[in-house]
């Protein structure tokens, strides 16, 4: 396969002007229609290239004449020679068929409705087409189908039996096209926007989803508000439609004015859907919309330059979400994805730069680092220019670049020029993979506090050798009484090594470094469990508050992985102290009392030169839960009992205190047989609890009958039955993890080719970490031998989940061969996807 490096950009040789398309709409044989005006662009004078794949081309003409031309698996190309001098319009027909594209790329058919996916090179399995982001046209479309709902970009013109038409007056890259035709029911509202423009406001579902979308609609009602205030963005159309669908292979797409989402991240009820489904849903609804500015208003000059769109959208969705709920509950949450993901991602075979510099496939790049980094970056440079200035420098570039199509280059230009500093370093997050690791020493004489800091980030593949980045790193100092000395300070990092010297000090203050995870980096500190316990008592920043927990929690952890040793005394003692002050926010006693995931401790141990062994991490894991389950026992029933929210509201009050009462059930059904979790099951009025009283008996080793009743309770209800896969998956011993997948492979409602049951289920099997990396390889053969099967289906969906092998290097030598034969298996199959061999064959480096 060839690869595309961003250095060979080059302009096409023709622009679109306008785009006129007519779908006749039939499973196996649907006509596409298209008129579109080109016009040459004299900078770059050439053939005309136009992608295409999987079309049957019924019809070319050219200024209604016919024309020579050449077509390939992926082209059609008509020659300079060929074409008239100034602008033209190009005319064909194309046949496709939806109802066998199981790539879900391109327009597809999902549960007897129609809907496209063009994202990233999708539109060129609709007709040929500059399927490229930098050549933008302003389409019409007509859709012809006797399907009640007829929908595409933009605003509706006229529409009548079996037809509808829409224009859209703004011009857009194909890779934001979008049609669905369906019979689906909206759940209608409006939106008056600030210049005191109507926009009518749909959702649309499939029959019996009408009752799920009153929350996804309060979302987006929320989100249209907040970009109006926050960042002065106002909707463009007379209509933002949604769409739910249910075989998808992300989350949601920005379509301009069609949003189409996987349903399983819009639709929401409190009989099924859990707090974390609510939060999620807010959160998507809230991005895509975002994207309506930064993507589709200004977008992306290549694909090189996704994290234009995306890392920006993910900052201001994170704000959003902030805003919303608790900006420290949220920031923790994000750290710990980041950590999770981006982290992972970054310390293995498959960590590239923010903006990568090639890619085979780009559907490969739609990653944690563009993504959560990219994201991350956005909020360094915040805090590097400072609010006014942030503010300042979006608007100008909101300005400048309104309907264009740019670079990471213009994107910096804009806050250069406001704040008159150089970028240049800065701009190397964009440039440089890998986390930096940062580390500090600490020193007091006289009045004064010195802290100096080193980085380093680590080799890359392909990028040997690194520079020092610039770090935003937030610190406040603490004297002994708790009052803080000096708060919040950002201080600006540009070499490999640099002190910070504050004097006036009447004594030896305690630092609280890289508030508020200030920069992607990986703090390493020389500092004793005292000091960490009296932050924990006393940071006045939450996220280094909660961060001291965790650093606690994790040395413990160590400790009993490598020394045997037993949980200290004072650990267990500080973390009872945060789950009974009422004066915390729960959402926060639950993120202090949860503890660090399996994969983080085998990457913390591999960091510490040390072979991690699943089995060990897994025993002492389960240890430290009992032990906390003992020390707790006192407290644990009455928090449960007070802890009860009531009428289940899924805003941050409600969902923080069950939170916490989940954890505490968790804990408690490790020594009261079950019965409270058992009678919470019984009792449970919403998802939240009835699936989390269920996980915490699973997690007990109990729970079979509670899992049959569940299954009947909701077999007819697809999203509800991923859980009910899911929670199976991911709480199976690690011995017997792989023989449940495989049982659950063989049930009537397993569909390999639902994305999202098909990653319920083996998602859940990579995320089982002593499960998936059991010592006979059975996960690992099991995975293998699904994702073989799903690479001739589903590509994109099967190169996601080959990451689970990402970590490979981590383990002892027979893991990593075993690991290795079933990564050569999947490659040696023939016809494997270009995803997955790019996948597969970076992850063997
Ligand atoms: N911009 C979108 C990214 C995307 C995608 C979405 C659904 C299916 C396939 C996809 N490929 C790329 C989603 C987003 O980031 O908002
Ligand atoms: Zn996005």
């Amino acid at each position: 396969p060839q690869t595309i490096y961003l250095k060979d950009y080059a302009a096409p040789h023709h622009w679109v002007d306008t785009v006129h398309l007519t779908f006749t709409l039939a499973p196996q044989a649907t006509r596409v229609l298209s008129r579109i005006a080109f016009v040459p662009n004299a900078e770059n004078p050439g053939d005309l290239v136009l992608n295409g794949e999987q079309l049957t081309l019924l019809s070319l003409r050219i200024d209604g004449e016919s024309v020579e031309y050449a077509v390939t698996d992926t082209h059609l190309t008509v020659a300079q020679a060929d074409l008239p001098s100034g602008a033209f319009t190009f005319e064909a027909e194309v046949e496709i068929s939806p109802q066998t594209n199981t790539a879900l790329e391109g327009l597809y058919m999902s549960s007897g409705m129609y809907c496209t996916q063009c994202e990233a090179e999708g539109f060129r399995k609709i007709t040929y087409y500059p399927d490229r982001p930098d050549v933008m046209g302003v389409f019409t479309v007509r859709v012809e189908s006797e399907l009640p709902v007829l929908l595409s970009n933009g605003n509706p013109v006229a529409s009548g039996k079996g037809w509808a038409e829409w224009h859209d007056p703004w011009k857009k890259p194909a890779y934001l096209f979008a049609l669905v035709a369906g019979d689906l029911i909206a759940h209608n509202d409006s939106f008056t926007t600030m210049s005191g423009k109507e926009v009518d406001l749909n959702i649309y579902v499939r029959k019996g989803d009408e009752d799920k979308c009153a929350f996804g609609m309060a979302a987006l009602k929320a989100s249209m508000t907040w970009d109006e205030e926050v960042y002065g963005r106002e909707y463009d159309l007379d209509i933002f439609n949604i769409v739910a669908v249910d075989d998808f292979n992300m989350g949601a797409m920005e379509n301009k004015g069609l949003n189409i989402f996987n349903s399983s991240c819009v639709l929401a009820s409190p009989e099924t859907s859990t707090d974390a489904t609510f939060e999620r849903v807010e959160g998507i609804i809230a991005h895509e919309y975002f994207h309506n500015w930064t993507g589709n208003r200004i977008t992306c000059r290549d694909w090189f330059q996704l994290c234009l769109k995306e890392g920006l959208t993910v900052y201001r969705d994170q704000m959003f979400s902030g805003d919303m709920r608790s900006h420290p509950v949220k920031r923790i949450e994000e750290v710990l994805q980041l950590r999770a993901r981006q982290f992972r991602e970054d310390n293995g075979p498959l960590a590239h730069p923010v903006r990568p510099e090639s890619f085979v496939e780009i559907n490969n790049f739609y990653t944690a680092t563009v993504y959560e980094k990219g994201a991350e970056i956005i909020g360094m440079l915040r805090r590097l220019v400072g609010d006014e200035a942030y503010y300042a420098g979006c608007a100008l570039y909101f300005d400048r670049f309104d309907g264009q199509a740019v670079t990471i280059e213009d994107w910096l230009a804009c806050f250069a020029q406001v704040t008159g500093r150089d970028l240049a370093q800065f701009q190397q997050w964009y440039s440089q993979a890998g986390t930096p690791r940062l580390s500090v020493t600490e020193a007091f004489s006289g009045d004064s506090f010195t802290l100096t800091f080193t980085q380093e980030t680590p080799p890359t593949p392909g990028q040997a050798v690194k520079k020092p980045q610039v770090l935003p790193i937030a610190v406040g100092l603490i004297a002994a009484d708790g009052t803080e000395v000096l708060p919040t300070t950002v201080l600006e990092m540009t070499q490999a090594s640099q002190s910070f010297t504050f004097s006036g000090l009447a004594a030896r203050p305690t630092a609280s470094i890289l508030r508020d995870f200030s920069a992607p980096v990986i703090l390493t500190r020389d500092i004793d469990a005292t000091t960490r316990a009296f932050l924990l008592a006393h940071d006045t920043d939450p996220f280094n508050k909660w961060e001291m927990g965790r650093m606690l929690a994790k040395d413990t952890l160590i400790a009993m992985i490598t020394r045997n040793e037993a949980p200290a005394g004072d650990y267990l003692d500080a973390l009872k102290a945060v789950l009974t002050d009422d004066s915390l926010d729960p959402a926060f006693r639950a993120l202090t009392l949860g503890l660090p995931s399996q994969d983080d401790l085998a990457q913390t141990l591999f960091d510490a030169g040390q072979t991690p062994d699943p089995m060990a991490i897994y025993e002492a894991r389960e240890a430290l839960r009992h032990a906390l389950a003992h020390h707790f026992a006192d407290v644990l029933p009455d928090l449960f009992a007070q802890l009860d929210a009531g009428t289940f509201k899924p805003d941050a009050d409600g969902s923080g205190k069950r939170s916490l009462r989940m954890s505490v059930l968790s804990l408690l059904s490790l020594i009261d047989a079950g019965k409270a979790a058992q009678g919470l099951f019984e009792s449970a009025d919403n998802m939240t609890e009835q699936a989390g009283s269920l996980l915490a008996l699973l997690g007990a080793g109990k729970g079979e009958e509670e899992l049959a009743s569940f299954y009947a309770q909701w077999f007819h209800d697809r999203l509800v039955m991923d859980k009910w896969f899911m929670m199976q998956v991911a709480t199976a011993a690690p011995l017997e993890a792989a023989q449940i997948v495989a049982k659950l492979t063989q049930h009537a409602d397993f569909n390999a080719k639902n994305p999202n049951r098909f990653r319920a289920v083996f998602g859940a099997l990579a995320a089982n970490h002593a499960g998936f990396h059991a010592p006979d390889g059975g996960g690992y053969k099991l995975l293998a031998d699904a994702l073989i099967d799903l690479d001739s289906l589903n590509p994109q969906t099967t190169a996601r989940l080959c990451t689970a092998f990402e970590t490979w290097r981590r383990y002892d030598g027979d893991r990593q061969s075993m690991i290795r034969d079933q990564l050569m298996r999947i490659l040696a199959k023939p016809d494997l996807s270009r995803d997955t061999t790019e996948m597969v064959t970076r992850i063997l480096g």
